[in-house]
């Protein structure tokens, strides 16, 4: 499938349409309880984004970046197995979510708590990273490290179409080709970095392209489709952990909100290209697809809805609880086993400070 789609003549793989509408030859075989997995998830990240939106406006959560419109990103989540390591960057809640991420972490994020970055035992996913590319030297870090140690497991790292400007992204690339690390470089081309547009972020036709310079495949798959994300992300990890090396992943995608809460679009982008994107929306597709299979009518629909919303406030209530006992010495506490003498420093000075205010 990878040689098929060669991203430098210009091919993308795309197994469903924006009507809907699947290619039988491409089909990934899933059974309809995993269907059922990767719609509920795409269901639960956009509830629990919106949510996240409603929070952030009433001052209950600090500034944050939306996934909206790219939560066919699921699909990667659920073609990892659980002993693979995922490295997100910002805007990868739904592949967590899919990975078994608790929901509670997301929220305590973004209300300022360290706690938040702290995945329970057995779930391999590593925290947030807002430095943009740093997370792609960890994740192809982490995968020679499984190679030399001869475990069978996978690093799936994410980023953007901006990421690939850092040179971060270049010199994982480039250990990840000379080492064939069983890793795979996930970059999410949502067409914008703030206000940057894809155009003049580099001149490569594409960025799956970028892989071939490196000594390994890339492939450029449309990023609104489930299904095409799960069959690439399927092949690329099980070539990984065959021995074949890495993989890029180019997910052409569009962010329909802000870049984060702080940012207005509206100054730097038009209402017809968000309206185009909006046409190719990744759950409306899904939801066709289930629909035709028999496996989605309305009752299913409300239900789901019902169980996500639940799920949600239950979630708010669990990380709001923590928050309020969070303090701010707590950010000098994760960073090592024991703090070094500087941040040692540092933590007496803020309680001094701390003090000194309550005083
Ligand atoms: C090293 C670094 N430089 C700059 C920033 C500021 N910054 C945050 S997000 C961003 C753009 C990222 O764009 P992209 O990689 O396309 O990801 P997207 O936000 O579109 O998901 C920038 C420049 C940062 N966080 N880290
Ligand atoms: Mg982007």
């Amino acid at each position: 499938m990878i040689e098929h789609f060669n991203p430098l003549e210009g091919k993308f793989l795309q197994i469903l349409d924006k009507e809907g509408n699947v290619d039988k030859l491409l089909e990934p075989k899933l059974s309809v309880t995993e269907l059922k997995k990767m719609y509920e998830c795409m269901v639960l990240t956009r509830m629990a984004d919106t949510k996240a939106l409603a929070l952030q406006r009433s001052g209950r959560m600090g500034t944050f970046a939306q996934v909206l419109g790219q939560e066919a990103q699921v699909a990667v989540g659920f073609a990892m197995q659980k002993q693979d390591w995922f490295f997100p960057s910002f805007r990868e809640l739904g592949i967590l979510l899919a990975r078994d991420a608790p929901l509670e972490l997301f929220y305590l994020t973004f209300m300022g708590c360290e706690e938040g970055n702290r995945s329970p035992k057995g779930i391999n996913n590593f925290p947030l990273s807002v430095p943009v590319g740093s997370q792609t030297l960890h994740g192809v870090g982490v995968a020679m490290a499984a190679n030399i140690k001869g475990h069978k497991v996978v690093a799936v790292a994410a980023l953007g179409d901006g990421g690939t400007s850092e040179g971060d992204f270049h010199e994982a690339m480039n250990f990840a080709g000379v080492f064939k690390a069983p890793c795979i470089l996930f970059c999410q081309n949502n067409q914008w970095a703030i206000s940057t547009p894809r155009h003049i972020q580099t001149a490569s036709k594409t960025i799956a392209q970028k892989a071939i310079a490196y000594g390994f495949p890339g492939i450029q798959v449309d990023g609104n489709d489930a299904l095409a994300l799960y069959a690439a992300t399927k092949e690329a990890v099980e070539n990984a952990r065959k021995g074949k090396g890495p993989t890029l992943i180019e997910s052409l995608t569009y962010r329909i909100g802000p870049h984060t809460t702080a940012d207005d679009p509206t100054l730097y982008r038009s209402d017809k290209e968000v309206k185009y994107w909006q046409e190719r929306d990744p759950i409306k597709r899904f939801k066709i697809y289930l629909q035709k299979k028999g496996i989605w009518n309305k009752k299913y629909e409300e239900d789901l809805v019902k169980r996500c919303a639940k799920q949600i406030e239950a979630a708010i209530a669990k990380a709001e609880k923590v928050a309020a006992a969070t303090k701010p010495e707590d950010m000098f506490k994760y960073m090592y086993a024991e703090m070094t003498s500087e941040l040692k420093e540092q933590f007496e000075y803020l309680q001094k400070n701390l003090e000194a205010k309550e005083e």
